[in-house]
């Protein structure tokens, strides 16, 4: 018998159950590639379970606006999906850390389940059942999954324990771009996804990725081509009616829409590379060279381009960065570390000045007071030299 992830048998018996009964799943991703790709995985796992699952019971998708919103199950999303109770409630690459929001679900009368790779943060949510690799008590080898990786072995169980047909060709190529995307290591299992998925994507059949191939004259066995034709403009689609120009690309089963759709998101994301790169002057003009950690922000930055300018200036300073998006009354934070440095640790060390935080130990995120900003970054600072003489 194959080996699996932790509560992979009962969040399976879950889904299964309720797809017999024709119930009302709601399926909610972060808003990025490894989210997106993630329920995109998951939704054809039920369609395939359950034909009414593509005509007439689709399942509610819906990714949160994080520029507005915020990371994960946010209060606004709460809001205007409480109509579908009572209904299964999927958190997939989001949900680990959002405990009041999960008993608030329940309140609510869903049945919550949780997919996810971010790091857990003390104790788990009351969900009613929970797959994270990182989670305590996992025995499986391997833990640095995306989210879309964790869906697909989740999905790979599900169908195999119901004897259906499927092909793993096409799940495969959307976990390998999700892997690739979040930048997880391209090691062990992963290494695996990556190679199948990739050979798949040159024989897709995704209507989607063969439009934005075609749109950006994509050259098979150039990797680089992987990154800025595929992944870059599925990174840069906006929000439209809680969906996601991403998500509707690569479920889309007209050409013509899809065409339109990957022609504007390689658009947005050759100017997306603009924006970055005049932020990350600007950061760079702050920097003075003997700070511990960066630390910097401001109003006109953007919160989905904070992460990728803190990747970069880490990678070239090989410090703890950690930069800012300011909002009316909070200030949203994504941080990169490098090697050796675990950012949501330092967090958790501040956590009394943090409205919320999470992530992974590399790559994170917190939002709080602008007010404790100044406290936060002495807290910091504290910490890592505090670290550095250990
Ligand atoms: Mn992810």
């Amino acid at each position: 018998m194959e080996k699996l992830l932790k509560g992979t048998k009962k969040l399976s018996q879950i889904i299964s159950n309720a797809s017999q009964n024709d119930e009302r799943f709601i399926l909610y991703g972060d808003a990025d590639l490894d989210g997106i790709s993630s329920v995109i995985i998951l939704q054809e796992t039920l369609e395939l379970l359950n034909q009414n699952y593509k005509e007439k019971n689709k399942p509610i998708v819906y990714f949160p606006d994080r520029e507005n919103d915020g990371y994960g199950i946010t209060p606004t999303a709460i809001k205007k999906l409480k109509k579908y109770s009572p209904a299964v409630f999927v958190a997939l690459d989001c949900g680990i850390t959002n405990f009041e929001e999960i008993e608030e679900l329940k309140r609510e009368g869903f049945l919550t389940i949780i997919i996810d790779h971010h790091k857990v943060i003390g104790r788990l949510p009351k969900a009613e059942a929970i797959v994270n690799p990182k989670q305590k008590g996992e025995k499986y080898p391997f833990k640095k999954f995306s989210a879309a990786g964790v869906t697909y072995k989740i999905s790979k169980y599900i169908l195999e324990s119901n004897y259906l047909e499927w092909s793993p060709d096409s799940f495969l190529e959307l976990a390998a771009l999700a892997t690739l995307a979040d930048q997880m290591p391209q090691e062990g299992e992963n290494e695996e996804i990556i190679k199948q998925g990739l050979m798949a994507l040159k024989y897709t059949k995704r209507t989607g990725l063969l439009a934005l191939k075609e749109v950006t004259d994509y050259q098979e066995d150039l990797k680089s081509d992987v990154y800025q034709k595929i992944i870059s403009p599925l990174n840069s689609s906006d929000r439209i009616n809680d969906l996601t120009e991403s998500y509707v690309l690569l479920t889309a089963n007209s050409k013509r829409q899809a065409r339109a759709i990957a022609k504007e998101l390689y658009r947005k994301s050759i100017a997306k590379k603009e924006k970055i790169q005049k932020m990350l002057e600007e950061v760079e003009k702050r920097i003075r060279g003997n700070e511990v950690i960066i630390y910097e922000g401001d109003k006109n930055w953007l919160t989905v381009m904070i992460g990728i300018v803190a990747s970069k200036i880490c990678q070239k300073y090989k410090k703890p960065t950690f930069l800012f998006k300011y909002t009316e009354n909070e200030a949203v934070c994504s941080a990169r570390l490098p090697k050796g440095f675990d950012g949501v640790k330092a967090m958790q060390h501040c956590q009394d000045l943090l409205n919320s935080f999470g992530g992974h130990a590399p790559a994170c995120g917190c939002r709080l007071k602008k007010e404790n900003l100044e406290k936060f970054k002495d807290c910091l600072v504290n910490y890592f030299i505090e670290k550095q003489n250990e």
